[in-house]
């Protein structure tokens, strides 16, 4: 029988989450990586999946442009919900199911996992005591639900207790703090079945040459130019073009069946990755669309898929990347708001075998939410 926590006993109101009125669950606010969310004990949400979502779009203020009456900071990057509960599975530590909570549209989905939040879900599951510290630092096996694979986070826990505080930095975040970092294996497929679910290296659609992937996260990547920007534009100009979003818009949803995906109509993937020649010595420029607003940063597995794609022969990546000799490829992905080193393993095959990168996360409030 697990040794998971049961559901925290002291909702404030006695009410079930999701059960309508003043709702309440104990609940961690958590930057990981750089995005921000809410991390739960699963056990502390509902267990049917729409009074669940129902509390959660509440606890968030969707829909909403503004999420107002919520938690939301008006951006997808703030809009995200880590649920974690102690594992059943041999060698694993933790389950962590990633929800991505839509900002304007009344949609809770899984059909994405998130390597930003997940930097936060080490820490978060040591602090609520599903994982014991385990010296100066700790690995925790984390069994991502969403894709059905498995990360390993290392936290810093001197004297047995969770720190948040170091010298770590990492681009997109103000200021140090401890290393978070993180490893996947075999992530190959994680949504779409395989690394490239149309069998291709590039299709064309639309007229637009680009690569279909999904090392970790279901991505099309295609040459800022051939849809008509240098790859070089700020968040701000490229969420101001209606044109250029429009394009590729109709490319995302072009390829939904061919990446195995459905209809990504009311999905938060593929994401959308426009890549440039490096500028800052690193191998790649890339403005990410996650899918409609432009990404501030990009996302890890987000980041993974597009330096994957690289090193594929042929690709729109691959034409305009800077790639190092040797099969440990430390691949600094550039982005707007600076870049995101990647070591990728390759094996003897060509392919990438495994990935490890960098991150920080801050506890920001621990107490009770109301949805
Ligand atoms: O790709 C944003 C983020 C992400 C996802 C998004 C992420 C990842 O930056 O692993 O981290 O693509 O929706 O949080």
């Amino acid at each position: 029988m697990s040794d998971a926590p049961a559901a925290s006993a002291n909702l404030a109101t006695g009410l079930a989450p999701g059960s309508g009125g003043n709702n309440s669950a104990p609940c961690m606010w958590m930057r990981g990586g750089t995005s921000k969310g809410g991390f739960f004990l699963a056990a502390d949400l509902p267990a049917d999946p729409a009074a669940r979502d129902a509390f959660l779009l509440g606890v968030m203020g969707s829909p909403d442009p503004n999420q107002i009456d919520g938690m939301g900071s008006a951006d997808p990057l703030t809009s995200k919900i880590a649920v974690v509960s102690k594992s059943e599975r041999p060698g694993i530590d933790v389950d962590y199911l990633f929800l991505q909570v839509f900002v304007d549209q009344a949609i809770v989905t899984d059909a994405q996992n998130c390597g930003n939040i997940l930097a936060g879900v080490g820490p978060f599951a040591i602090e609520r005591g599903l994982v014991a510290a385990r010296g100066e630092q700790t690995s925790v096996a984390i069994f991502m639900v969403n894709t059905g694979q498995v990360a390993v986070a290392t936290v810093e826990t001197p004297g047995g207790v969770v720190t948040y505080r170091g010298e770590a930095r990492i681009d997109g975040v103000p200021g140090s703090h401890a290393p978070v970092p993180l490893e996947f294996r075999d992530t190959a497929g994680s949504s779409c079945g395989a690394l490239l679910p149309s069998g291709n290296a590039v299709d064309i659609v639309n007229g637009v040459p680009v690569t279909l992937i999904d090392n970790g996260m279901p991505c099309v990547v295609m040459k800022a130019a051939d849809v008509g920007i240098t790859g070089y534009e700020s968040r701000d100009a490229l969420d101001a073009n209606a044109d250029l979003k429009a394009r590729i818009e109709a490319i995302r949803l072009a390829v939904g069946e061919a990446m195995n995906l459905g209809d990504v109509l009311a999905k938060s993937v593929p994401k959308m990755m426009l890549v440039a020649p490096p500028r800052g010595g690193g191998a790649i420029t890339v403005r990410s669309f996650i899918p409609i607003r432009a990404h501030a940063s990009i996302g890890v597995l987000g980041a993974v898929s597009v330096a994957t794609a690289c090193l594929i022969a042929g690709s729109p990546a691959a034409e305009v990347a800077v790639i190092p000799a040797g099969r440990c490829k430390l691949l600094s992905v550039e982005h707007p708001s600076g870049e995101l080193s990647c070591v990728l393993e390759v094996g003897d095959d060509g392919a990438v075998v495994s990935a490890a990168l960098l991150r920080t996360a801050r506890k920001l409030m621990d107490g009770t939410v109301f949805g």
